[in-house]
This record gives structure tokens, sequence and C-alpha cells, in this order.
């Protein structure tokens, strides 16, 4: 068994609130249940956390150290295109991290195109709605369950 803490970034408390067409009907605590039931099936303990500020994710990334998680699926919203906060916080912490989105970032404006995440992520799940994070839940499992993650 791990632990793995799931944040969501700014803005994403409104999810099936909002903009539906864009990011889908079913609503943050919807989703947070679907993956607790998901991995308590893989046999890992889950958190889920959301927050609209840069400080309050990187203080949880900073405490995630202490549980300890083994892993991190973040889904940083816009901070994923301006924060280095988050990239320095993710980096210091050393815990391995799957990067999220709801949408295919490079079907959208150019400004979405770039992520602070990508590169010292262990991957990236977007396009699919709440299934990019099924999808990285499963990766989770398979890159916990085997020391090289399957690589
Ligand atoms: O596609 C994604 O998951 C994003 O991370 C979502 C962010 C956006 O800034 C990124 O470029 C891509 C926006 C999150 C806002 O979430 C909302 C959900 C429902 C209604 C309104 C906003």
């Amino acid at each position: 068994m791990s632990n793995i803490l799931v944040l969501h970034g700014p803005n994403l408390n409104l999810l099936g609130e909002r903009e539906p067409s864009q990011y889908g009907h079913i609503t943050l605590q919807d989703l947070d249940q679907q993956l607790n039931s998901l991995a308590a099936r893989l046999d890992h303990h889950l958190d889920c956390q959301q927050s609209n500020t840069e400080g309050q994710l990187c203080d949880w990334i900073h405490q995630a150290k202490s549980k300890p998680y083994h892993l991190i699926i973040i889904n940083a919203a816009a901070l994923t295109h301006t924060s280095i906060v988050l990239r320095d916080a993710l980096l210091a912490v050393a815990i391995p991290f799957i990067e999220v989105h709801l949408s295919n970032l490079h079907q959208r404006e150019s400004f979405r195109h770039h992520s602070y995440l990508t590169d010292i992520a262990l991957g990236v799940v977007m396009g699919f709605g709440v299934y990019s994070y099924h999808a990285a839940l499963h990766a989770a499992h398979h890159y916990l369950s085997s020391p090289t993650g399957g690589r």
C-alpha cells in the first residue's frame, strides 16, 4: 500500500458547475469519491486537496514529505503555465509526480502550451476529462508496483 496525494489547483472547485462543455459535468467532490474508490481497489491510500492559492499548494507539497506520500498527482490548473514556485517545491521534495489536465492543452490557446511541470514529471495525462485522473491513478499504481515504473 502506498500513500498518494492528489492536488487540484485554482478554480477546479467549480468543476461541474461552470463551463461543462470544456470541463464536463462531474463535480470535484464526485471526482474525488471516484478516485478514492479506485485507490481502495488498487490498495492505496489517497488524499485529495484543492486550493485556489499557490502558497497553500506549495505548503501541501512541502508537507507531503512527512506523511510520507509516495507519489503526487497534480492538476495545477492555470498555475501550470506560470508557477516556478510549484516547480521548485516539487523539485525540492523530490516526490515523483504525474501532471494531469482535463483538457488537451495543445488544442487550446498558445499560452496553455507551456507547462513549468512537464519536464520534471514522471508523465503527463491530458485531454480525457476526469478520466485523465483515473488514468493517472492507474499509471501511479503501475509505477509504485515496479521499481522502474515499468520503463
Ligand atoms: O485542462 C485542465 O485541467 C486545466 O489545468 C484547467 C485549468 C486551465 O487553466 C489549464 O490551462 C488547463 C482551469 C481550471 C479551471 O477549472 C474550471 C472548472 C470548471 C469551471 C470553470 C473552471
